[in-house]
């Protein structure tokens, strides 16, 4: 049976312990509870790396931000927590911005490294954002502060184009190192449009991958701050916000004119018909080049698809419906009409401060 927390944060940690031997025994229906449930109680619980790679399927199933769920249980965790140094940090991240491109056939991965690391970057492929003396930003002005910080590390910068990728900040024992990220590891996309030559011409691109820095994996009362992810991107996220945000690349006055569009008002709708094609060429884009993304369409039904296997297989989900609804068209998915239990449960991510803030 499982005791009963009390305040401190010691029990907590037992009681999350305890209560997550049980879910893997449950669902994986391997022996041994008993034994590993009187190890936790002695107040030695090393993962195995079974058992971690399984807390880590979890926390993305219930990432309650998350739409992309459905394959919770084919992310590949490499187990890396004897990795504690900056040269090993970095070639393992190497291998797995490789590995998980996978030639475009991209495979959701998670890499967990040891006590004393810290990645810098909020995520491991990030453009610069170089700020004029204007206070205007060259590049994604999201990342001007993050940009700031390398350079004070040493960073000499990038050759100033809006798509210079960041180099990667790996702390480790308490001392902080920059490492360029070859072009291969960093693989990108240009945009181009199936019929409009000229949105080709703005000269836009992303990067294939999304891999998560900042979120610390919560497993078995267990912190792990360094486990960075990929799964693959949602075009929304790409099109209808990265490269539209007013705060961010701002593009769709320039794929307004690539287009021939009348811009005097907005009554018009020239801001949703300028929108509307750039998802258009970046979901073309991707397509070309061969790598993996989602459109909103289909990723909300395969939403569904998991809530009826979750439901199945006797458990809730949670969610938080202004993070699952798309921000193209929402209301001809089928999550519109639909209303999440937004409470957090463990295994989970949670956001961390910047090591460096
Ligand atoms: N919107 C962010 C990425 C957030 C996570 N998205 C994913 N994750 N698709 C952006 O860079 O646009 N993932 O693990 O696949």
């Amino acid at each position: 049976s499982v005791p009963q927390p009390n305040q401190t944060p010691q029990a907590g940690a037992l009681a999350e312990a305890l209560e997550f031997l049980h879910l893997y025994h449950t669902e994986t229906s391997r022996p041994g509870l008993r034994q590993r449930q009187a190890e936790a109680y002695r107040g030695h619980l090393p993962l195995s790396t079974d058992e971690l790679t399984f807390g880590a399927r979890v926390a993305w199933r219930n990432s309650t931000r998350c739409v992309g769920r459905l394959p919770w249980q084919t992310l590949r965790v490499n187990d890396l927590r004897h990795v504690t140094d900056h040269d090993g940090v970095f070639t393992h991240l190497l291998a797995h911005l490789r590995g998980a491109l996978n030639g475009g056939r991209i495979l959701p991965t998670m890499s967990v490294f040891g006590p004393g690391v810290r990645i810098h970057n909020d995520q491991l492929i990030r453009y610069a954002g170089y700020r004029q003396p204007d206070g205007r930003v060259i590049g994604d002005p999201r990342n001007a502060d993050l940009t700031d910080h390398l350079r004070r590390l040493g960073w000499a910068g990038g050759p100033g184009t809006r798509f210079d990728v960041l180099p990667l900040a790996i702390e480790a024992g308490g001392q902080a190192r920059l490492f360029d990220l070859p072009a291969d590891a960093a693989h990108e996309v240009h945009i181009t449009h199936p019929t409009c030559p000229a949105i080709g011409e703005l000269g836009l691109r992303w990067h294939a991958l999304p891999v998560i820095s900042n979120l610390t994996l919560e497993v078995a009362g267990e912190s792990f701050q360094v486990a960075p992810f990929n799964g693959w991107y949602l075009q929304t996220e790409i099109a209808a916000r990265n490269l539209s945000d007013e705060g961010r690349y701002d593009q769709l006055p320039a794929v307004a004119a690539a287009l021939g569009l009348e811009t005097t008002s907005r009554r018009s709708l020239w801001v949703d018909r300028a929108l509307l094609e750039l998802n258009v060429a970046v979901l073309h884009s991707f397509d070309q080049a061969g790598v993996r993304i989602a459109d909103h369409h289909a990723v909300t039904r395969q939403f569904q698809h998991f809530e009826t296997l979750e439901a199945r297989a006797g458990r809730p989900v949670q969610g938080r419906w202004s993070w699952l609804v798309p921000p193209m068209a929402p209301a001809t998915t089928p999550l519109w009409d639909r209303r999440y239990d937004d409470r957090e449960v463990r295994p989970n991510f949670t956001p961390q401060r910047p090591a460096w803030r």
